[in-house]
């Protein structure tokens, strides 16, 4: 048998020492290239992603907005008095401002990834609101989230989670269903997660909302070709891939990808990927529900029952959901 020999020598990679820029190097190296979408939210990608929240094609934001104008008592009714406002994915804490005054908060937690970004935000809530305690809490609520430590007696104060913006729309269904879970977890007897979903629609408005005219969802897509030049050292050249968003109807999400305009040669972890004309790199799903698919992942992720709230046209699904 051939004496085992030393591996050849990797010229060193960033991906080497960054489980981040692993991750990207992996998904990007497949026959099928991916980047997970939560690399699009860098500090430019969160600018761009705000622009494209007022963008007149991207419906989601205003309709969410105008249900919660239009419905926050008849919600607020039906949330539990006192309560403590769990904030998941809080950033500058804008959206729990508004409901901070219509319902029985004595805690509020502002729950984000970058804790240290979303401090100072908390801080100065917590200075609006001075009966209100207000706490900053790093965690990833996608993986293992765990913060029942932080929420102390939930019989006596009963916790509402706050997801809203349909941020869930980035899962695939066999992902949300164990993150509901553990989201239902949190809750006591008592608690209750109220959560936003993007409703199915037309496809035309759906289609139209990702590749918006100005061309703002494409510099946000491709945004992420440059997160990954600094992460991992590669070299794609962002200005050489279309922006392209089509609906999956099988799926029921849209599908944005980035699209090699000509053949690409780039260098991606110490090795050269090859990008042919055409082919694409997948880089977010947002998934599209009708009330009854999403009440019935409500279900699957063991809720006993849920309320749902909606806009005139039936674009956008606020719901609330009992453990
Ligand atoms: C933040 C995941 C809700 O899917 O609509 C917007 C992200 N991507 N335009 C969505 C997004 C392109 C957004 N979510």
């Amino acid at each position: 048998a051939p004496a085992s020999r030393p591996r050849p020598a990797r010229p060193e990679s960033p991906a080497d020492a960054d489980p981040r820029a692993a991750e990207l190097c992996e998904g990007l190296l497949r026959r099928s290239a991916r980047i997970d979408p939560k690399f699009l939210y860098d500090a430019q990608g969160c600018v761009l992603f705000s622009a494209i929240c007022e963008l007149d094609e991207y419906y989601p934001t205003r309709t969410e907005r105008e249900i919660f104008r239009s419905q926050r008592e008849a919600i607020a009714q039906a949330l539990p008095d006192p309560l403590q406002w769990v904030d998941l994915g809080c950033g500058d804490c804008a959206k729990s401002r508004d409901w901070l005054s219509h319902v029985g908060a004595r805690r509020y937690l502002g729950v984000d990834i970058a804790a240290e970004w979303v401090t100072g935000a908390v801080a100065s809530l917590g200075a609006q609101h001075p009966g209100i305690e207000c706490v900053a809490v790093g965690a990833d609520f996608t993986a293992g989230f765990d913060i029942r430590d932080r929420l102390g007696d939930v019989q006596a104060l009963p916790p509402v989670l706050f997801y809203p913006g349909s941020s869930i729309g980035n899962f695939a269904p066999d992902v949300a269903v164990p993150m509901l879970a553990g989201f239902r977890r949190h809750l006591g007897p008592h608690g209750r997660l109220l959560i936003s979903a993007d409703l199915r629609k037309d496809t035309a408005v759906m289609k139209r909302a990702y590749a918006d005219a100005l061309g703002v969802t494409a510099a946000f897509n491709r945004n992420v070709l440059r997160v990954c030049n600094r992460l991992t050292g590669s070299d794609f050249r962002p200005e050489n891939f279309l922006h392209q968003a089509r609906f999956d109807e099988a799926r029921s999400c849209i599908e944005m990808r980035l699209v090699a305009g000509s053949r690409q040669f780039v260098r991606i972890g110490g090795q050269l990927r090859v990008f042919e004309e055409g082919e694409a790199i997948v880089t977010e799903h947002s998934y599209k529900y009708t009330p009854e698919r999403f009440g019935a992942l409500l279900d699957e992720a063991g809720f006993s029952s849920h309320r749902m709230w909606t806009d005139p046209h039936g674009w956008f699904g606020v719901f609330l959901a009992q453990p």
